[in-house]
């Protein structure tokens, strides 16, 4: 039997549901997800390993350019690696949107890697029949974008434009070979293939529809970077919240992955540690049980991560102690963390604790600070000490 193994970029502006869908492809929440845009921080790897092949995703924050941070750069800069060292991408948008930030992150895309788009939050979607026209123009949008990232324009240098620039320049390179008219028709031809499928909106019917959609497209073109062709390897619509979903991108991701024995442990979820994860859950409480004036500013540090030994001989794990801080970036957001009586502490770090147990499969002694560090968004040397490399 062949065993394939293989890393997968999961890309995508913020808030499309990237780590949600890792989540989902992995089986275990290992990425923290909220309602608000920038959640993930870094580059975090989740790992699923089947019978005949190992998948590494690697979760990404949303790629944005709207704040220029020393953070946001940061961030930035994990989308980018981790573009350039995997086998295959899923990019994700949302359903029936395009924005400026989906421009920007097709800017990037790899050309010499197989790309799956990724159509997230279908289930917002009534009228399934709707899809078909979106996957059709994003097919569209693919195939034009390589045509222009052959040929780089002139733009400013300088700051992260000029990096944008040299970036796409690079992409472009391996693969300088004339573009243009077959291509197009050839991702045009197979998206209206799929429109003849078309059927009536509405329940059992909007979900032949949609799987009807998604083997149409999923043929769209063959996977890979031969000079000069490129196209959606796939085009799979989902909801990262209904787990049958996971089973069938896996089978489309699973051809797309080099032959190759596993890297890490079948029992493996994720390369962070116990401590980091413990950071991420505390921070994803604070991002969900406060307004939208708290999160971009908070990052969460653990001071302390220690196991005691088992107190009975049956039990796997002994009690784990966690001291946390999580820091602030003015005076006046420490009072709003609290809350009144300190009744929002109390719930961020009891609902922090539950996910840490389940996740850890064990007791855990949660305790937590709130300090005031201003400006670290904006601090290279306090975002090293902050884990931000
Ligand atoms: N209805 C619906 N909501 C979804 C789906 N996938 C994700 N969400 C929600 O969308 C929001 C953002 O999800 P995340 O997984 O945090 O998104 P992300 O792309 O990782 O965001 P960043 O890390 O900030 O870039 C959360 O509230 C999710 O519950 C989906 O398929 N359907
Ligand atoms: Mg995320």
């Amino acid at each position: 039997m062949t065993f394939r193994t293989g890393f997968i970029a999961v890309v995508g502006r913020p808030n499309v549901g990237k780590s949600t869908l890792v989540n989902l492809l992995v089986g275990a929440k290992i990425s923290i997800t909220s309602a608000k845009p920038q959640t993930t921080r870094h580059r975090i790897l989740g790992v699923r390993t089947l019978e005949d092949a190992q998948f590494v995703f690697a979760d990404t924050p949303g790629f944005q350019t709207r704040h220029r941070s020393a953070l946001n750069l940061a961030m930035n800069r994990a989308v980018r690696e981790a573009l350039q060292e995997m086998d295959a991408v899923l990019w994700v948008v949302e359903a029936l949107k395009y924005t400026p930030g989906d421009e920007e992150v097709l800017g990037l895309l790899p050309r010499n890697r197989p790309v799956v788009l990724v159509v997230n939050k279908v289930d917002q979607v009534p009228d399934k029949a709707a899809l078909l026209p979106y996957l059709e123009a994003m097919a569209k949008r693919f195939v034009e974008a390589s045509a222009r990232s052959a040929t780089p324009s002139l733009s400013p240098l300088g700051g992260e434009q000029g990096e944008r620039a040299e970036a796409s320049a690079r992409s472009a390179t391996p693969s300088l070979s004339p573009l243009g008219g077959e291509q197009g028709e050839r991702a045009e031809a197979s998206a209206r293939s799929a429109t003849p499928s078309l059927s009536p909106p509405g329940g059992e019917q909007g979900e032949r529809a949609e799987a009807s959609a998604r083997s149409a497209t999923a043929s769209l073109s063959p996977p890979g970077g031969e000079q000069g062709e490129r196209a959606f390897a796939a085009i799979v619509p989902v909801s990262a919240l209904n787990p049958k979903d996971a089973a069938y991108l896996l089978d489309v991701l699973k051809p797309l992955l080099p032959q190759m024995p596993p890297l890490f442990e079948a029992e493996s979820i994720t390369d962070r540690s116990e401590r980091f994860l413990a950071a991420e859950i505390l921070r994803e409480k604070v991002f969900r049980l406060t307004g939208d004036e708290i999160p971009y500013a908070v990052a969460v540090t653990v001071e302390r991560f220690e196991e005691e030994p088992p107190t009975r001989p049956e039990a796997e794990r002994g009690l784990i102690r966690i001291d946390a801080v999580i820091w602030v970036d003015r005076e006046g957001h420490r009072p709003i963390l609290l809350g009144h009586k300190g009744e929002r502490m109390k719930r961020i770090a009891t609902e922090a604790r539950q996910d840490m147990e389940r996740l850890f499969g064990a007791k855990v002694f949660l305790s937590t600070w709130v300090k005031v560090k201003s400006g670290w968004t904006d601090s290279a040397a306090l975002l090293k000490r902050m884990g931000y490399e």
